[in-house]
């Protein structure tokens, strides 16, 4: 059995996708939660590779940046699709998937009361784009590439339940992509994640907005 650990915050943030993971493949894992007051006094900053968090340990293995967690643990539970075309697939989907999470961040962090509405405004022209892809793809029914879940779905997801909180009539236009995150979601492992008091309670950003 691996022996998994999460650093990070006391956020979902860049790691609620990576529990969403480890729930659906039935793996455990610890939580190191980082108290910011003992962040601040910078001997953890030092540390880690890139002066941030999260980390994640397998082991004596240590990794930082949540994609490179993702892509890990994507290779380690077989969730890189069939194939190196797939695979190239489920890179573009992520990187995707990340470019609308550092907009959503930099809005959550730095625009949020001035910007929020225009991200609003804007945002169906970031997710015609999944629903596109998830419609191309056998006729949007299943995952985001392939026939199989990717480590892509679960970032996926937790960016569109992201973005339900932030403007919960946001996929009323994208009928594909809100069918896709009810089934994603209802998934029995995700479902049982989802309803934990550690997830309930988590919450998604460090500043009190969502
Ligand atoms: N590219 C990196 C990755 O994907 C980016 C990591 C990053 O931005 O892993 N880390 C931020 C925290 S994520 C960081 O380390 C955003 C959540 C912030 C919540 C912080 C407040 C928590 C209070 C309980 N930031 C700290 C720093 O840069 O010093």
């Amino acid at each position: 059995m691996p022996d998994y650990t999460i650093i990070y915050f006391d956020v979902r943030g860049r790691m609620e996708m990576v529990r969403l993971l480890l729930s659906d493949q039935g793996q455990d894992w610890k939580e190191e939660v980082v108290v910011f007051d003992s962040w601040i006094q910078g001997d953890l900053k030092k540390k880690a590779v890139f002066g941030q968090l999260p980390a994640f340990r397998d082991g004596d293995f240590e990794l930082y940046q949540s994609n490179a967690i993702l892509r890990y643990l994507g290779r380690v539970h077989g969730l890189y699709g069939k194939n190196t075309k797939e695979a190239a697939l489920i890179d573009m989907v992520n990187d995707g998937v990340e470019d609308l999470r550092v907009k959503y961040l930099q809005l959550v962090y730095q625009n949020y009361d001035d910007g929020k509405a225009d991200y609003i405004e804007k945002l169906p022209n970031d997710l015609k784009a999944f629903e596109q892809l998830l419609t191309k793809n056998g006729g949007g029914k299943g995952f985001i590439v392939g026939d199989q879940i990717s480590f892509a779905d679960y970032n996926l997801l937790d960016i569109l339940m992201n973005h339900q909180v932030l403007a919960p009539n946001c996929l009323h236009d994208f009928p594909m992509l809100k069918a896709y995150v009810a089934r994603v979601s209802a998934r029995p492992k995700i479902k049982s994640f989802l309803e934990t008091d550690a997830h309930k309670k988590r919450p998604i950003n460090g500043n009190g907005k969502q």
